[in-house]
């Protein structure tokens, strides 16, 4: 007993002594084919996505980035607090200027929460052309887990927490034949509001399928079918571009949008992602992390059901489910029970993009075999989703992302000091998209600071402007309501996957109507049943819904400044991102901290 008490604090004390972790990556521009289709793309040392940063809470992290790209660049770390670093936040225009080709510059962080991450360009749509890479953080001894919430048999919690602490990353992104400049480029010429991608790869990897057009018809919803209005889904699977209903009343010029961007299909024949496991282990744990820049895929494995325990790295309440939509920017840890004596060497895993923009899928292999020895793989009859993401069985349970408890049990203060509410839509053109309303474009935030970042001057101009950005106290709790407004332009708008940077939030209401409030706890006493402020989801994305005509949406987040600094809430649809949807956070005016000079313009600015 003693010896095993002796151990146990001796561990503690280990993992109370900070580690020091360093990164170096090297960026290129070079060739890569990661459907099959050979094109251009960022390589972080020579593959994406990038090493896997696998590290522990408390760890002091460095990252050297040398930026051996012909465009400009920065990283920056999803989900990472940057607490007492709002200069390693990785933005241009908003915490520093941008990593010039031939540069490099040094991040320098702590893993002051646990969870799964990710790290991921952040200068235009870099992201989209193949900058990103998986974090996980292993949580502290000290950390409650909620496995036994799952199975409270010891062998079994032992079995989980073995698979939690060395889980299977499963990095999901979309990708396109044509690289980002020109999507961005297509979109202008266009006037284009562009939704729709080549492939889906799982660990970089895809395949470019084509269906029959009558199959992609056979698979629309009824929703999307509507607004077809009689006309076909194109070879690629999309939604042709420029039906008003999804792009609005704008005037469109379809002749300059280049084939591959929504009509071409040419099938690739490559081999999908496998992930090995061992049936002794007795559980998994697969961590998606979606580094889309468009799709939202139903994520499934034929024949087993997952564990849902933590969204955005945040413990929750375990939810059981036979698919789980999962967002633009989100991450989900799924704990898988393998079968003790399985069927089959391999069972597929389903990625298919829900929504009218595209019918678009990936699968990838969970392999019981060792490598090498897969000679049966589950029937396809064993799916529970088809190509399009839908239900093929009623009584499948999919994931109520509304529902993420936190475990364990966090709450948000009931009132707040400070309530912002912003419109968000399309302003002027299909692809301009703005989350203020007023102000923001297609440069946005590069440009508006002309070299001089938000961080280094809160009292600028552009820092003033309410338009561009939010000001908070540091210490008090902020409410932020997001509308979206159907315009007599704009008549719907798809889901926004929202990401604001530095702390996490809580989600604490969402409706659908008008927002006739001035501040939530009016809202409250008008309709009660709209909000959570007893056990809501804490994470770092929050999702608002889809706006139908005459239909506005809204959705309220909740959160404590708490880290002086300049920040960013954006939307992470990269074609909306670059299109403009995104507001300026400054946090703590008050107790603005002071820049190391390595990050000062007016230093070395490079973090060295
Ligand atoms: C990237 O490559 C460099 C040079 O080979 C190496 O020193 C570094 O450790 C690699 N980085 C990671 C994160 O693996
Ligand atoms: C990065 O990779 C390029 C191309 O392989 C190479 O020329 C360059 O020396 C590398 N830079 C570093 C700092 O490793
Ligand atoms: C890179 O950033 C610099 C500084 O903001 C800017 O002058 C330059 O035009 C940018 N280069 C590209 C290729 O966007
Ligand atoms: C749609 O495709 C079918 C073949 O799958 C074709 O017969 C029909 O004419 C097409 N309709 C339109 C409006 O293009
Ligand atoms: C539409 O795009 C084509 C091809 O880029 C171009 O030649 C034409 O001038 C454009 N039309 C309008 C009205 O802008
Ligand atoms: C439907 O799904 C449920 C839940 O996963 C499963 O138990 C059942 O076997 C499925 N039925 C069919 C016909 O696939
Ligand atoms: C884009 O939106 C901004 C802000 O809402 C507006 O000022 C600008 O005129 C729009 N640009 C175009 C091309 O419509
Ligand atoms: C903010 O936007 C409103 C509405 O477009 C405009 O009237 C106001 O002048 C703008 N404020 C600033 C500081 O630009
Ligand atoms: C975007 O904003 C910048 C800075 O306010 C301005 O110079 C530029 O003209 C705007 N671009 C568009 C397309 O509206
Ligand atoms: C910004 O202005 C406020 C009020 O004038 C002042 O108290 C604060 O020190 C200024 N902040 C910085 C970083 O200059
Ligand atoms: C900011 O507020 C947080 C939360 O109240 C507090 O922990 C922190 O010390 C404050 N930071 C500064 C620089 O005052
Ligand atoms: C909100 O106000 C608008 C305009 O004043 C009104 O048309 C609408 O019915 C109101 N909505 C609700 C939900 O009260
Ligand atoms: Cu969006």
């Amino acid at each position: 007993m003693w010896s095993f008490l002796l151990l146990w604090s001796a561990v503690v004390v280990c993992s109370a002594v900070a580690k020091d972790v360093s990164f170096t990556i090297n960026l290129t521009w070079d060739y890569g084919a990661p459907d099959g289709f050979s094109r251009k793309m960022i390589l972080i040392n020579g593959t994406s996505p990038g090493p896997a940063l696998l590290i522990d809470q408390g760890d002091n992290v460095k990252f050297l980035v040398h930026n051996n790209l012909p465009s400009n660049t920065t990283i920056h770390f999803h989900g990472i607090t940057q607490l007492k670093t709002p200069w390693s936040d990785g933005v241009p225009g908003i915490s520093q200027n941008p990593i010039l080709p031939g540069e490099s510059f040094l991040y320098q962080w702590t893993a002051d929460d646990y969870g799964t991450y990710w790290y991921h360009g952040h200068y235009l749509s870099d992201i989209s052309d193949g900058l990103l890479g998986p974090i996980h953080v292993n949580p502290s001894p000290q950390q409650p887990l909620p496995y036994s919430l799952i199975n409270s048999s010891p062998a079994e919690v032992a079995a989980m927490a073995n698979a939690a602490t060395n889980p299977l990353l499963v990095t999901i992104s979309d990708w396109s034949h044509l690289d980002s400049a020109a999507v961005l480029q297509a979109e202008i010429d266009a006037n284009l509001d562009l939704y729709c991608t080549n492939s889906i790869l799982i660990n970089g990897r895809g395949k470019v399928s084509c269906l029959p057009i009558s199959t992609y018809m056979s698979l629309a919803t009824p929703s999307t079918l509507q607004a077809l209005n009689g006309q076909n889904i194109t070879a690629q699977g999309c939604s042709p571009p420029g039906i008003a209903e999804i792009e609005g009343n704008f005037q469109f010029n379809l002749s300059a949008l280049p084939p591959a961007l929504a009509y071409s299909c040419e099938a690739t024949n490559t081999t999908p992602s496998v992930f090995y496991v061992s049936n002794t282990d007795r559980w998994v744990s697969f961590n998606f992390i979606l580094g889309a820049s468009v799709q939202t895929p139903m994520v499934s494995i034929d024949d087993h059901d997952m564990w849902i325990y933590a969204a955005d790295g945040q413990f929750v309440q375990p939810q059981r489910v036979d698919g789980m939509l999962i967002f633009s920017a989100q991450r989900y840890s799924a704990l898988v029970r393998l079968k003790d004596k399985p069927s089959y060497d391999a069972y597929t895993m389903r990625f298919s993009n829900v929504g009218g923009n595209q019918i678009l899928f990936a699968t990838a292999l969970l392999s019981y075999a060792p490598s090498g020895k897969i000679e049966t793989i589950a029937p396809d009859s064993h799916a529970l989703f088809n190509q399009a993401g839908s239900a093929t069985n009623s009584s499948v349970v999919t994931l109520d992302m509304s529902s993420l408890e936190p475990y364990p049990a966090i709450k948000p203060a009931q009132d707040v000091d400070a309530t912002h509410i912003y419109k968000a839509g399309r302003d002027g053109a299909a692809w301009n998209w703005t989350l203020s309303a007023n102000q923001g474009n297609i440069s946005y935030p590069m440009s508006i600071t002309d070299g001089y970042p938000l961080l280094f001057d809160p009292n600028s101009t552009a820092a003033l402007n309410s338009n561009l950005t939010i000001r908070t106290l540091n210490g008090t709790w902020v409410d932020i309501i997001v509308l979206t407004d159907p315009g007599s332009q704009n008549p719907t708008q798809p889901p926004h996957s929202f990401h604001k940077h530095s702390n996490k939030f809580f989600i604490i209401g969402s409706g659908t109507g008008d927002f006739n409030y001035t501040s939530v706890k009016e809202a409250m006493q008008a309709q009660p049943e709209s909000f959570n402020l007893d056990n809501p989801p804490f994470r770092d994305s929050f999702v608002s819904s889809a706006v139908a005509p005459g239909m506005p949406t809204w959705i309220v987040i909740r959160y404590q400044s708490m880290n002086p600094g300049a920040f960013i809430l954006h939307c992470h649809i990269q074609p909306h991102f670059a299109g403009g949807m995104a507001m300026a956070m400054l946090d703590g005016v008050d107790k603005w901290p002071t820049i190391p000079a390595a990050y000062r313009p007016d230093g070395s600015g490079t973090g060295m």
